[in-house]
């Protein structure tokens, strides 16, 4: 397998499943302003949707989107606590984490990074987050993890988005459920194998 990504990106989630299943890959850095692969590759002839994460798998296929990536590394594993078996409830509980993270947390700070967005539109996006935000700290008040007591992939992907949260001034304090899960998750041994990976954290 190999890995496409870009430090401290959306590509961390997959990165970080990929240290919590014990899988080794491949990493290839890509540099996103020029879609070119650290390897002097065209990136859009490996991912034509041009972004990170993109993984490619034993087969040769490129997978992209990460909540996809992330399933197919769980089940890769066969660790059933990064990923319940497919078809239980406790699969769509995770479907419906990485759904909600993707299209309601992850791409809320997307368009505050977006310069182009103008600043009336980021005023009612950051609105929005927030409310994404607060209700996932209500969920991790009875819990220590999105699905209960264990890690799993959902919150690689969750720690990932909550890091930006320092680069829109939104400060993770306000939700102290949130603080004390990304102090929890960062503190992980192969959350921080993937942050030195990809040189987002010191030695
Ligand atoms: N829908 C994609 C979105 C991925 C995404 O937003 N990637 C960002 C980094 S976090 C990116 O590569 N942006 C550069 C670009 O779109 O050109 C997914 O969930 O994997």
């Amino acid at each position: 397998m190999k890995l496409y990504y870009s430090p401290g990106a959306c590509s961390l989630s997959p990165h970080i499943a990929l240290h919590e299943a014990g899988l080794s890959a491949d990493l290839e850095k890509v540099d996103l302003a020029k879609k070119i692969t650290a390897s002097g590759h065209d990136y859009s002839q490996i991912n034509p949707k041009g972004y990170v994460p993109a993984l490619e798998m034993d087969d040769g296929g490129v997978l992209t989107e990460g909540p996809a990536i992330v399933q197919y590394i769980a089940d890769r594993s066969g660790n059933r606590e990064l990923a319940p078996p497919a078809g239980s409830p406790a699969r769509y509980r995770l479907q419906e984490w990485l759904g909600f993270i993707a299209s309601e947390i992850h791409k809320g700070f997307g368009s505050l990074f977006d310069s182009k967005v103008p600043d009336e539109a980021k005023v009612s996006a950051r609105d929005r987050l927030i409310k994404r935000l607060a209700f996932t700290d209500a969920a991790l008040a009875k819990q220590p993890y999105l699905l209960g007591s264990h890690f799993s992939v959902a919150d690689g992907y969750l720690y990932t988005v909550l890091r930006w949260c320092e680069y829109v001034k939104l400060d993770l304090a306000t939700w102290p459920n949130l603080l004390a899960f990304s102090a929890r998750v960062a503190a992980r041994p192969a959350v921080r194998a993937a942050m030195l990976a990809e040189g987002i954290a010191k030695a």
